[in-house]
């Protein structure tokens, strides 16, 4: 059986291809899609996902709208990263979908009620803004998912501060809010992500694909180099939100450790940064993890094999 899953991202170059994994692999069913302001704009960041969509042929799954700005702090997007669009590089084409009348936090809610306990996994992309207000407006989703598998923080680096990682930092209180419920979470932070390179060897085995799809993945991969290489002096591209669909995927493609997590809201230096206490071996009742070594190969391998089965819908 595929596992079910509610992407919930910001798209976004990385988020852009973790979507596209997430269709193209037969052991994902994507059930639905939010999105919350991070990359860009919410309205761009949704314009994104919906082009996305129509990109890799997705049909049928419901896309839906969320937070336009985090719960506390102001809004901070990533333009020196992600480009004016949040998605800079190709031509986006013009979406085909409509987006559902939900608010996200209602579609995530709704989703998750309506199946069995355990059989949803939420996999957060973004800003956890969306996620800390569902769990707040309706606490049985914490019982009630699979488990949380995210994109973010990082147990020893920042990119966003020294210390920090960006889906964080702008929005910390719903980060703390999400790290502090009981339901079973996987952080993939940047001590993972940052092992998830896109060499160029990586855009030879994707350009060699030949499909639209994969051209479009190519253009992103291009223009995130570009960026990368710029703003924080990478000699390629850290691929950072296809590495929680792959977890989900197959967990075999990342090594992880089980350890208490938290959130910091009040240092100076620290603001929103992922705290990890490896000082002793994690307490029975600790639910969560940190993902530490990537499978480079079996990595690359799944983004090259969705893009493979997605072919060229158009
Ligand atoms: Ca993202």
């Amino acid at each position: 059986m595929p596992t079910k899953i509610i992407l919930d991202c910001d798209p976004g170059h990385d988020d852009a291809i973790a979507l596209l994994l997430a269709h193209g692999n037969p052991d994902i069913d994507l059930v639905a899609v939010t999105t919350v302001m991070g990359n860009q704009t919410l309205d761009k960041v949704t314009r994104n996902a919906l082009s996305v969509a129509r990109v890799a042929g997705i049909t049928g799954v419901p896309f839906a709208a969320g937070c336009a700005r985090p719960l506390v702090r102001r809004i901070e997007t990533a333009p020196s990263i992600h480009g004016e669009s949040g998605l800079d590089g190709p031509v986006l084409p013009e979406p085909v979908i409509r987006l559902d009348p939900r608010h996200a936090v209602d579609l995530i809610i709704d989703t998750i009620m309506a199946h069995e306990p355990g059989e949803i996994t939420l996999v957060p992309t973004g800003a956890l803004t969306n996620i800390a207000l569902a769990v707040r407006k309706e606490p049985r989703i914490a019982q009630r998912v699979r488990e949380v598998v995210l994109m973010g923080g990082g147990y020893h680096v920042g990119n966003w501060s020294a210390t920090a990682e960006f889906n964080i930092v702008i929005d910390p209180e719903a980060a703390h809010i999400v790290f502090n419920e009981k339901w079973p979470l996987t952080m993939i932070g940047l001590d993972l992500t940052h092992q998830a390179l896109a060499t160029p060897a990586v855009a030879a085995r994707i350009a060699a694909v030949g499909t639209g799809p994969a051209r479009f993945v190519g253009e992103l991969l291009e223009f995130f180099a570009g960026t990368y290489k710029e703003a924080q002096g990478f000699d390629h591209p850290p691929v950072h939100d296809p590495c929680a669909v792959a977890y989900v995927i197959d967990p075999s493609v990342m090594a992880v450790r089980r350890t208490p997590l938290d959130v910091e809201l009040t240092g100076t230096l620290t603001l929103g940064m992922t705290v990890a206490d490896f000082r002793a071996p994690a307490p029975a009742d600790c639910t969560t993890q940190v993902a530490v070594d990537l499978d480079h190969e079996k990595f690359w391998s799944l983004i090259v094999d969705a893009l493979e089965r997605i072919g060229d819908p158009e």
